[in-house]
């Protein structure tokens, strides 16, 4: 058991190992009532450090015997760990054998159960729940794995590598041997024994070598995982062409698992998957399911360079693989599109994400920087900022330094690290490197400060313009707010993407003072000053400025402009981004007037014409218009606000959406009819784009029925409901008749449950939307507590908890805070029971009230008294606990 509880680990306190192990054998006798390790491994001092004791992880784990070059030595443990004092000084063979039971394992992490098969998650320290070891990401070794097993109940033995060897043994056994070429960190490790069937793929690689790809299910889901192996085969592709990335194994294998904590997991040459992110046909997933397995296969594939061939030194380097990966895959994703405006309508949803995730983060309890400082529990700082504005930070750079600079600067990253384990800094220093006349070169230091200060930096932009000497000059102004630990911050290194527009949609050509004549309509402006000035000169008339192209840096700008302003970028702006951003911004300061004062929100005709032109528009895509026609989340919303009152939010937002439903409702029709997708069903972002404007405009129709008492479209929706010939949209259009709390509502939902009763994940769209319905009296959250007492619901898998507790917690604030305070004793109770079974998950479920503190009464209280009961159990995991900690600060 690990014993020594709620550890604050520091980053400055980072030390080398005192020990090496270079290669590690390992025997598993795999039962899962009481599995068998034998730990064989080649051990060396770490001259560097000072002579003494190896001390290895374990955590739930029994040894039964230790031996030293084939001696029993003596050992103690200390702290959670194994203590030996006395070794050679020459490099030692060290054998450890212990026990471990995956079936009592309900953490998820180490060695585990699921559906009858055995998994393993080690990432971030779960090796050690399987056997002693030195549980750090720069103790490399090399792995040789022997499974054996039951072969009636485990007829698939896979490790990382190659296999090297299979056979039979006694009794109704066998065994499969594994051998894995590369070093790597036990958090690498991979081991899987189940009743599984493969999709298999043999490829020949640019540089003339095969593989075999393969893709492992259980036995009748095979023809679910076509998408998936589409997408690894793309990856491999991409990866080579853009980076010049080979596949680097001879096999490269992805299992699906039911239960799993997160997406998936990059172990070498044996990914392992949630089967949310591999299992897909047109019946059973939608647009979004389908882009979402492309997008992870894609992360996990790149991971095998940028997390794998070079690794992090330590944990608070997490952001070094997964800021990078990220980055990657949005890239990759982009590419896959095939055209300017899909590029631009993955960015805009990466960046509704940020705001959506990652900027709530930033502004609350777990505000942390991009390499932390110090964690209680590593598996809490799997976040969106190390993640997602990580990712924003390698795009910063590759915008310094151009996309050729990036990829030299890739190159020269894996010239100098191939096969070590290192940090940020080290990253940054080869991307700064390779480009030496950059503006990353000459400001590195100052531009690192993304990885050391948290919080999300404030952005304000002024522009003059200046008629008789037809100058036009921008402010650009930053300043950090304090975050935990760290109340200033020093001025950033913020590229600013920009060009100003004409009133009549002229893009201006740019010419600053001093420079002798206009180079292009469109430059990245660098401020790394508190403030600073641009003049632009021979501006012929007053522009507007349209910054942040792209969202070129992770900051919230505030241009000052006026609706006039607005509606010209809307309409004009050649950057999709930033005319998405006007349409966006339109929009918020209505309903932020309107929730800050007690007169209803009444929609102008300015705003509605322009949102029609938007939706009519003879050229503009259909995904494009979707997205400008959805009106900003309640979380954004709340995002914006000092005091949060989440029901004032609620009602203003759909009061909005309703106005709009009516005001446009002639245009919904003509949408809904001009965006009907012909034939069999592909997943391409033209077709994904039309359909998501297709159920958008039904949504509305039947908003603006529900409110005239009017049945057509609700019966219009049922009968595409009953018809839809793929799950975008058979849900579409139940999520129409549930968001508008139409009658039909009931039986849809009861309709869908008997169709998909055998298939999981469907099921968990099921208990989500029921969970995401915008509340209405209460109802919905009314709904969600009997839904926990269905026959279906467990806390026990993951997806199945999130698809209520977090659909409902995270995804739906109106029906969480309550003024009865129900919401939040029931998120008490929720926290409390999961914690018992599954720590990190708890964990992550618990980060709902990070902003508690923001929450206007009598929100407020309630809250703080359902964390006051959280944090009164004795028995609370650390994870669960750091965060509560946190919050409660
Ligand atoms: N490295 C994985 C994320 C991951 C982290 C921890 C896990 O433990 C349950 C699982 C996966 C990725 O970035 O995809
Ligand atoms: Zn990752």
């Amino acid at each position: 058991m690990r014993e020594g509880t709620a550890q604050l680990i520091r980053r400055e306190d980072y030390t080398a190992p005192a020990y090496w192990i270079r290669s590690v054998d390992l025997t598993f006798e795999l039962d899962p009532a009481k599995t068998l390790v034998i730990n064989r491994m080649q051990v060396e001092r770490n001259a560097d450090q000072p002579a003494q004791p190896l001390r290895l992880h374990g955590e739930d784990i029994t040894v039964t015997r230790v031996l030293v070059n084939g001696d029993s030595v003596s050992f103690r443990h200390e702290d959670g760990q194994l203590v030996i004092d006395t070794l050679p000084d020459t490099p030692f063979s060290l054998e450890i054998r212990n026990i471990c039971a995956p079936d009592k394992n309900t953490k998820l992490s180490g060695l585990y159960q699921s559906g009858g098969g055995l998994f393993t998650q080690c990432e971030a320290e779960g090796f050690r729940r399987i056997t002693y070891f030195l549980d750090r990401p720069d103790v490399m070794a090399v792995y040789t794995v022997t499974l054996r097993a039951s072969k009636a109940a485990y007829p698939v033995l896979l490790s990382n590598g190659n296999l090297v060897e299979q056979g039979e043994l006694p009794n109704g056994k066998h065994f499969a041997k594994w051998h894995d070429p590369f070093p790597k960190p036990s958090y690498l490790f991979a081991l899987v024994a189940a009743d599984l069937v493969a999709r298999e793929q043999h490829i020949r690689t640019r540089s003339g070598k095969d593989h075999l790809l393969q893709v492992y299910v259980r036995r009748g889901d095979l023809e679910k995982t076509e998408h998936a192996m589409n997408s690894l085969i793309a990856s491999v592709v991409w990866d080579e062409a853009r980076f010049k990335l080979p596949l680097d194994l001879e096999r490269f294998m992805i299992v699906a698992v039911g239960d799993f904590n997160m997406g998936a997991m990059e172990n070498k040459g044996l990914n392992i998957f949630n089967t949310k992110f591999v299992l897909a046909t047109p019946a059973t997933a939608t647009d979004v399911d389908y882009a979402g397995i492309e997008s992870v296969v894609g992360h996990e594939y790149f991971h095998n360079w940028t997390g794998n061939r070079i690794t992090c030194r330590d944990w608070f380097q997490l952001s070094l693989k997964e800021g990078l990966t990220v980055f990657r895959d949005q890239e990759f994703s982009m590419d896959m599109t095939g055209s300017a405006t899909a590029r631009a309508v993955k960015r805009i949803e990466d960046v509704r994400q940020l705001r959506q995730i990652q900027f709530p983060e930033d502004a609350g309890s777990m505000a942390h920087p991009v390499r932390p400082d110090s964690y209680v529990e590593i598996n809490n700082f799997y976040t969106a900022t190390v993640y997602e504005k990580g990712a924003e930070v390698v795009r910063m750079m590759q915008t310094l330094v151009g996309r050729d600079g990036f990829a030299r600067g890739m190159t020269l990253y894996f010239e100098r690290f191939d096969g070590q384990a290192v940090t940020c800094d080290d990253f940054a220093q080869s991307i700064a490197d390779a480009n030496p006349d950059s503006e990353l070169a000459r400001q590195l230091p100052q531009f690192k400060r993304w990885y050391s200060q948290a919080g999300t930096p404030r952005l304000a932009s002024r522009g003059r313009f200046d008629a008789p000497t037809r100058t036009y000059t921008l402010s650009l102004e930053q300043h950090g707010l304090p975050s935990p630990g760290q109340s200033e911050k020093e001025p950033y290194v913020i590229p600013v993407a920009m060009g100003l527009v004409g009133r009549d949609g002229r893009a201006i050509p740019l010419q600053l003072e001093g420079e002798a004549e206009a180079s292009g309509t469109e430059r990245v402006l660098v401020l790394n000053q508190p403030r600073n000035f641009y003049t632009f000169v021979n501006v012929d008339v007053e522009p507007v400025p349209s910054l942040l192209r792209g969202f070129s840096a992770p900051v919230v700008l505030n241009d000052h402009l006026a609706d006039a302003d607005l509606l010209v970028l809307l309409q004009h702006d050649p950057d999709p981004f930033n005319r998405w951003e006007a349409g966006q911004r339109l929009a918020l300061n209505r309903l932020l007037a309107a929730i800050g004062s007690d007169e209803p929100l009444v929609l102008d005709a300015g705003f509605t014409d322009a949102l029609r032109a938007v939706l009519r528009h003879p050229e503009l895509d259909a995904a494009f218009k979707d997205l400008t026609l959805t009106l900003p989340s309640e979380t954004y919303l709340a995002e914006q606000l000092q005091v949060v009152d989440p029901q004032k939010i609620h009602a203003a937002r759909e009061s909005m959406k309703l106005q709009l439903a009516q005001a446009l409702r002639d245009d919904w029709a003509w949408a809904f009819e001009q965006h009907q997708v012909a034939g069999g069903y592909s997943p391409d972002a033209v077709s994904a784009g039309k359909r998501s404007l297709a159920n958008l405009s039904l949504s509305m129709l039947c908003l603006a029925s529900a409110a005239d008492g009017d049945t057509v479209w609700p019966g219009r929706a049922f009968q595409r409901f009953k018809d839809a010939g793929n799950m975008t949209d058979r849900l579409g259009a139940l999520s129409a008749l549930t968001g508008s709390h139409a009658e039909l509502a009931a039986p849809a939902l009861e309709r869908f449950h008997a169709l998909f009763k055998g298939d999981a994940l469907v099921i968990d769209k099921w208990f989500a939307l029921q969970a995401t319905t915008p509340e209405k009296n209460g109802l919905v959250f009314e709904r969600a507590k009997q839904l926990l007492k269905h026959p279906d619901f467990s806390l026990k898998n993951p997806n199945r908890a999130r698809s209520l507790i977090s659909a409902l917690c995270m995804n739906n604030p109106a029906a969480f805070h309550r003024a009865d305070g129900a919401g939040h004793a029931f998120w008490a109770d929720r926290i409390v029971e999961l914690d018992g079974i599954n720590p990190q998950l708890a964990a992550r479920m618990a980060r709902v009230m990070d902003r508690w503190a923001a929450l206007a009464e009598p929100y407020r209280t309630s809250a703080h008294a359902a964390l006051q009961r959280v944090a009164a159990k004795a028995d609370l995991s650390n994870d669960v606990r750091e965060i509560i900690g946190r919050a409660l600060q």
